[in-house]
């Protein structure tokens, strides 16, 4: 028997109401099978296909649909695509608040606030509530999702796209490239293209120079705002005294040749990740540090660290410099959190760069080296530091305190102001999935609950469908009518009338 017909049925079932009725089609094939269907909305789609055979027999074959938002690999996706959703990060970037609000609705939200909900949480005095700990995935996914939706509010086709930065280890750590093990390479990737991150290798001013995100200013906080800042009033955090009004991307640490290529994350760290850690609470605080941090690292770096490279060489081991400059992601906020330094509250926009920086407090002294240590590496005590004699490390200390070096913004709590920060953490989203679906973790729920019933309601028009009734639950699913919640209104005290 062959096919004569096929009569095809697509009618969306689930998220309706949102959508002001479900999206159907009905069309014949004669003498074809297939059909091509672009669903609209979210949700399942009930799709059957009426076979005519020859001999006028006919069947029925029934499917679920379920339509999703694809989140795609950042050079899997067509140029068109790439392109809408580095333009719609542009509009993020460059629209204010109140207008977007006005022109995209309730979801439009401004990369500078995103920058804002990042260093409030990231950069206060006493903790740092977004990294080093079980929430780092978790609210760098949430984050990543309202951008998403901020994003949809300007163009509704687009999904945040995932930089999977272990392909680029793999290019260079097996292809022809990898000879002089030098991180200058990375600055050739696809991925800095003007259209896409930008690229910021070889400006004198550590920014980029050319294409979408050219001169892309870091914003300027006013003196209501409560979001946390530099001295300068720069949307910078408060250890991070840089002076530049562009985004800044060092891509070295204090121009010290700190980097090595096998730093950056290859398939080995998140192979490892997703099959050596066998609990959620492991694999939740692994994922943050080989796994993903050099990325930021490397393209954040250190700035305006003047000769303190070669200072630091004429009283330390070349290997201690370079520890020491590597150990720049934590030193600073470190000894600022543990109130060992200070930073200026305020630089007028005409103190040079060198008079506003870090400031050690030498009314008792200098600080001794083991407590210095203590505060800067938390407790490790590396041995570079214990190797230092008492005039090396005065020498150090002094020079530590006289040098205006700042983080490019990947490297500190402002971050997502840097277009790159935002496909990095989709990457990992996508390992923590894969892994769920490889294996359990071991910290799984350690109770059950004794059954799924709830009998007295059987007899009312709400008896809850069995589970092993797949058809009752379907069934049930689409007779109830949805409903949204909406957060109540909170009523805002009202200000009281100004006294004449
Ligand atoms: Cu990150």
């Amino acid at each position: 028997m062959a096919v004569e017909a096929v009569d095809w049925t697509v009618a969306q079932t689930t998220n309706i109401a949102e959508h002001k009725g479900a999206q159907r089609v009905r069309t014949s094939h004669v003498g074809g099978r297939g059909m091509v269907f672009t669903p609209l909305h979210l949700g399942n789609y009930d799709v059957s296909a009426l076979v005519n055979l020859t001999g006028g027999v006919r069947t029925t074959v029934s499917r679920t649909l379920v339509s999703r938002y694809v989140r795609r690999s950042i050079r899997a996706m067509s140029g068109a695509n790439r392109d809408k959703f580095f333009a719609a990060a542009h509009v993020l970037a460059t629209t204010d608040y109140s207008v977007g609000l006005a022109l995209y609705g309730d979801d439009f939200n401004t990369i500078t606030n995103f920058t804002k909900i990042h260093l409030n949480n990231a950069g206060t005095r006493n903790t740092d509530h977004l990294h080093d700990g079980l929430g780092f995935l978790t609210q760098h996914a949430a984050m990543t999702m309202a951008f998403e939706r901020s994003l949809r509010s300007v163009d509704a086709a687009i999904s945040v796209p995932y930089w999977d930065f272990t392909y680029d280890a793999e290019s260079f750590l097996t292809g022809s490239n990898f000879t002089t093990n030098d991180p200058a390479l990375l600055w050739t990737l696809d991925v800095w293209g003007e259209d896409w991150f930008g690229n910021a290798s070889g400006s004198k001013y550590h920014t980029i120079e050319t294409g979408r995100w050219a001169w892309q200013k870091v914003a300027v906080v006013d003196h209501e705002d409560p979001a946390i800042h530099n001295a300068y009033g720069l949307l910078r955090a408060p250890w991070n005294t840089n002076k530049s009004p562009f985004l800044t991307r060092a891509h070295s640490m204090c121009a010290h040749e700190t980097f090595s290529l096998t730093d950056w994350p290859s398939c080995e760290e998140h192979y490892t990740l997703a099959f050596a850690y066998a609990s959620w609470y492991e694999w939740g605080w692994a994922v943050q540090y080989s796994p993903h941090g050099a990325v930021h690292k490397m393209v954040g770096g250190y700035v305006n660290c003047g000769d303190l490279v070669e200072r630091a060489k004429g009283f330390l081991p070349p290997s201690a410099v370079g520890q020491f400059a590597e150990s720049l992601v934590e030193i600073p906020k470190n000894l600022w959190r543990s109130y060992l330094v200070e930073y200026p509250d305020y630089c007028s926009e005409d103190t040079p760069q060198d008079q506003c920086h870090v400031q050690c407090d030498y009314s008792a002294g200098k600080i001794g080296k083991d407590e210095w240590t203590a505060a800067a590496y938390e407790g490790d005590n590396p041995q570079w530091i214990r190797n230092l004699s008492h005039k090396e490390w005065n020498d150090f200390y002094e020079l530590y305190c006289d040098t205006p070096m700042a983080p490019g913004e990947q490297l500190e709590s402002a971050s997502p102001a840097d277009i790159s920060f935002w496909p990095i953490h989709p990457t990992l989203e996508r390992l923590l999935i894969y892994t769920r679906l490889v294996h359990k973790f071991s910290d799984a729920l350690d109770y059950v609950y004794d059954n799924f019933e709830w009998s007295h309601c059987d007899d009312t028009p709400f008896a809850f469908p069995k589970l092993d009734d797949a058809q009752s639950i379907s069934e049930t699913a689409k007779s109830v009518q949805p409903r949204t919640h909406k957060p109540r209104a909170r009523k805002l005290a009202r200000k009281p009338a100004a006294q004449p």
